[in-house]
């Protein structure tokens, strides 16, 4: 049993900072993490308080865009804790990165939800709905595969099938969904494009500071978690006012939830 103990005991911490050639974020990069905690836990707030300006059945956008920045909240929490990273073998003889492995699980749940809030704002139908949050898994899952990937190979053939699955994702939402949207009407159709346009452009940052962070290990801890945390900001909260705000203004975008999925049947 010693023996198996003994094999199976983790490298002793404070061996790891002083890896060779070890990139990880420092204090700044730490603030950074934290600071980014406070807004998205302010936006879910600002979010919940604004869903009770509607009525029960008509907060659909309000609840699926408060999970976004409160999921996005509870993972910046952890980052800046210490939580959900590992040192993974870099490109470059000696060299190490620190991956912080927990944003592809924040993704993994947010970037569904941004979706979802932009379909059902262009009213695309269900089935199509389900086929564009597949490909964005099918993104995000590669995409972490890749990052924790310590191959030279493998890390860039698992990038560009992820960057495979990107391209549905934008097509989806670009064409397919922006005719859905101009179908309805104009004003649906102009809202809906200027949200698509927006999200497209900050999506596509995305894999290009993953390129220079975990793909080529050629910026700084600090900078990638800058980089991320400005984009995070900018599709998260950035996106879930102005989608709010806007959609409020739109009757046409409202979704109405029929009477039994928010009343009991016996409350009247
Ligand atoms: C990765 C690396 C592999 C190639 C591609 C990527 C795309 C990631 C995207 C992330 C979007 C995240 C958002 C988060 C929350 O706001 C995984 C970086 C294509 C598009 C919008």
């Amino acid at each position: 049993l010693e023996a198996f103990k003994k094999h199976n005991d983790p490298p002793s911490i404070p061996d790891i900072p002083h890896l060779d050639g070890l990139v990880r974020i420092t204090e700044a990069g730490k603030r950074t993490l934290w600071i980014t905690f406070v807004v998205m836990a302010v936006a879910s707030l600002i979010f919940l308080l604004m869903s009770f300006r509607q009525p029960a059945k008509a907060r659909i956008f309000h609840h699926v865009t408060f999970f976004i920045t409160a999921t996005a909240a509870v993972s910046y929490y952890c980052m800046a804790s210490g939580m959900g990273n590992a040192i993974i073998k870099a490109p470059g003889n000696h060299a190490f990165r620190e991956v912080y492995y927990a944003r592809y699980l924040d993704w993994l749940i947010t970037t569904p939800l941004l979706l979802l809030d932009c379909c059902l704002l262009a009213g695309v139908p269900a089935a199509e709905i389900v086929l564009i949050i597949l490909a964005d898994i099918g993104m995000i899952l590669t995409g972490l595969l890749a990052g924790v990937d310590d191959g030279r190979t493998t890390r860039w053939g698992l990038f560009t099938i992820s960057c495979l699955f990107f391209l549905y994702v934008l097509w989806g939402l670009l064409f397919s969904a922006r005719n859905t949207a101009f179908g309805k009407s104009d004003r649906v159709g102009k809202l809906y494009l200027g949200i698509a346009v927006y999200t497209a452009v900050l999506w596509i940052a995305y894999p290009v500071v993953w390129a220079f962070a975990e793909g080529t290990n050629s910026i700084t801890g600090d900078t990638e978690v800058l980089a991320y945390a400005i984009l995070d900001i900018a599709a998260k909260a950035v996106f879930g006012g102005w989608l709010l705000l806007a959609h409020e203004n739109v009757e046409e975008t409202k979704i109405q939830l029929p009477n039994s999925w928010v009343t009991a049947p016996n409350s009247g």
